[in-house]
């Protein structure tokens, strides 16, 4: 097992009920470092640019939508098994299908609105995290 780093937001929905101390509880109780962090409000461009991989989707205009309709919290997560750790933690895409414990089953309000984003691969976490942070912002 090896030490990763993988990138997490806390959405729009999270952050307009005021989720965002306990969704970071949440990935701290489960090992996760938080070793950069930042609060803002995406662009269109940005929110098209990160979503890329699911433009062809039926669900992608209202996503992109949702993603700008108030502040995210972008963040890099660090630990053992970190992209993993965190989809784990996260759980399913759907709360309805989400286990108990998990950030989505205890606070996401539908598979649209479900309060966090973590990247699914080593790979894509490498892109996402260079997608919003400069490496002197990330401080292990
Ligand atoms: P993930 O966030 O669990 O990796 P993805 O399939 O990568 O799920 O989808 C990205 C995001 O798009 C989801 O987190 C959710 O916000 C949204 N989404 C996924 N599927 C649907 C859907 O069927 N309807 C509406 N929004 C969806
Ligand atoms: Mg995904």
């Amino acid at each position: 097992m090896a030490i990763e780093r993988t990138l997490s937001i806390i959405k729009p929905d999270a952050t307009r009920r005021n989720l965002t101390g306990k969704i970071n509880a949440m990935l701290e109780g489960a090992g996760l470092r938080i070793v950069a962090q930042k609060r803002l409000r995406l662009t269109r461009a940005q929110a098209e640019g990160f979503y890329d991989v699911h433009a062809e989707r039926p669900f992608f205009n209202d996503l992109c939508t949702f993603m700008t309709s108030g502040p995210v919290v972008v963040q890099v997560l660090e630990g053992e098994s970190a992209v993993a750790k965190n989809r784990e933690v996260m759980g399913a895409t759907n709360p309805a299908d989400a286990a108990e414990g998990t950030i989505r089953k205890e606070c996401a309000e539908s598979i649209e609105a479900n309060s966090v984003h973590g990247s699914d691969s080593s790979e894509n976490a490498a892109k996402e995290i260079a997608f919003f942070f400069a490496e002197e912002e990330i401080v292990g």
